[in-house]
C-alpha cells in the first residue's frame, strides 16, 4: 500500500508537472488557490525592480507585477511571497515549481522561451545593455574601451552581448564575472574593474547605490535589445493567460486614463464602453480568464495602472529618474501596446 501511494504520488506529479517541470492547464491556479498565495521569484536586490525596504517589504516594478497578479486572482495584492534569486538560480526555481512566476529583470530570448520548458508572458520593461564607467578613465564612448577590465554578472544575457560587441568592434577586454550585482558594484568601486556592464536600467540602479554616484558615468551606447518580462512554466495556458493579461490590463488602464485614484468611480459610472468592459461593468471578460468580474478594478485600485507603477518605482520622482522612453504607451511615443479586453 505504501509503495502504491508513493507510485501514485510520482504519477500525479508527473501528470501535473510533466517530465520537464511542465504543468497542465489550470493546475498552477488550482495549486495557488489552495495554498492562498503566489510565490514570486525576484532579484537579490535591484532598486526600481525589486529591492527590500527597511521593513523587508520588496519594492519595485517586478514585485508589483506579482502583486497585480495576486490582486487579479485573490482580490488581494498582499497575497504574494517573494523568493530572492540570483541570475543563475532563477530558471531552476521556476522549472522545479519552487516559484509560480519569475519576475526578475529577465530578458526574453528564443532559447529561454522555447528551450527551457518556460514561456515569457510579455514585456514589463524594454531595456538594453550599456556600460557604467569610472569617470577617471576619461572615456566618452564604449568604442574607447579597448583593454578595459569589465565586471559582468554570471548567468546573464550580458555576457554574450558584451563579447559580441567587443569582437565586432575589434576591441579587447578582460571580463570578471560575479554572482550578484552587489559584488560587481563593489569591484567597480574598489577599482578592480574599470567598467561595469548590465541592462541600462540596472546601471542607473547600481550607480544610485554607490558611495559617490557622481564619479561614474553611463556611456551613451546601448548594445543590445533586452525586453524584460515575467516568465511562467510552459504547458499551463490558463496560468500563462492570467499573468499575460494582468500586464495587458495595467497597460489598458493607463491608456484609458483609469488610475488607482479614479478606478472605483469609473467602475460605477463610466460611459466609455472600453472602460466598462475593462472594469467588469459590461460583460464577463474575467470569466474567460478564470478570474472574478472585477479583476482589473482590484489590480488598478491596489497596485496601479502601468504608468503609475512605472513612475512610482523608476520615474522622475525616484533616485533612478528613468524616462518612459520605449516604455511609453504606443500612442505616446513608446512601444508599450496591449490588446484590448473585449
Ligand atoms: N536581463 C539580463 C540580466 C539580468 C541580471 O541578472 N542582471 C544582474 C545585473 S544588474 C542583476 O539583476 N543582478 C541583481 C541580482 O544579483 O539579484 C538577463 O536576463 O540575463
Amino acid at each position: 500500500m505504501k509503495m502504491l501511494k508513493s507510485t501514485l504520488a510520482v504519477l500525479t506529479a508527473a501528470t501535473v508537472f510533466g517530465i520537464s517541470g511542465m504543468a497542465q492547464a489550470g493546475a498552477t491556479l488550482d495549486a495557488i488557490q489552495k495554498k492562498g498565495f503566489i510565490q514570486c521569484g525576484v532579484s537579490d536586490g535591484l532598486p526600481g525592480f525589486s529591492v527590500p525596504d527597511a521593513s523587508g517589504k520588496i519594492l519595485g516594478i517586478d514585485a508589483d507585477v506579482c502583486r497585480a497578479v495576486a490582486a487579479a486572482v485573490f482580490g488581494d495584492a498582499t497575497k504574494v511571497k517573494f523568493s530572492q534569486l540570483n541570475a543563475k538560480e532563477r530558471f531552476t526555481a521556476l522549472q522545479s515549481g519552487e516559484i509560480d512566476i519569475l519576475s526578475r529583470n529577465t530578458t526574453w530570448t528564443s532559447s529561454r522561451d522555447a528551450g527551457m520548458g518556460l514561456v515569457f508572458t510579455g514585456v514589463t520593461y524594454y531595456d538594453g545593455v550599456g556600460f557604467l564607467a569610472n569617470k577617471k578613465l576619461g572615456v566618452k564612448s564604449a568604442k574607447e574601451l579597448d583593454g578595459a577590465t569589465i565586471c559582468i554578472q554570471a548567468g546573464t544575457t550580458t555576457e554574450l552581448n558584451v563579447s559580441d560587441y567587443f569582437r565586432a568592434n575589434n576591441l579587447k577586454y578582460t571580463p570578471i564575472t560575479f554572482d550578484t550585482s552587489d559584488e560587481s558594484a563593489k569591484s567597480l568601486e574598489s577599482g578592480r574593474c574599470d567598467v561595469l556592464t548590465s541592462d541600462k536600467s540596472q546601471l542607473y540602479a547600481q550607480r544610485s547605490k554607490l558611495a559617490s554616484p557622481n564619479d561614474y558615468v553611463v556611456l551613451p551606447e546601448t548594445i543590445s535589445k533586452e525586453p524584460l518580462g515575467p516568465v511562467v512554466r510552459k504547458g499551463d495556458e490558463d496560468w500563462f493567460s492570467i499573468v499575460k493579461w494582468t500586464l495587458f490590463a495595467m497597460l489598458n488602464a493607463e491608456e484609458a486614463g483609469v488610475t488607482s485614484k479614479n478606478v472605483l468611480d469609473e467602475a460605477k459610472s463610466t460611459k466609455n464602453p472600453d472602460v466598462a468592459r475593462l472594469l467588469g461593468a459590461d460583460g464577463e471578460y474575467g470569466k474567460d480568464l478564470k478570474l472574478p468580474k472585477d479583476w482589473v478594478v482590484k489590480i488598478v485600485s491596489q497596485v496601479g495602472n502601468y504608468g503609475e507603477v512605472f513612475e512610482k518605482n523608476l520615474g522622475k520622482g525616484t533616485p533612478l529618474a528613468i524616462d518612459r522612453g520605449l516604455n511609453a504607451l504606443w500612442n505616446n511615443g513608446g512601444i508599450q501596446y496591449a490588446p484590448p479586453v473585449r
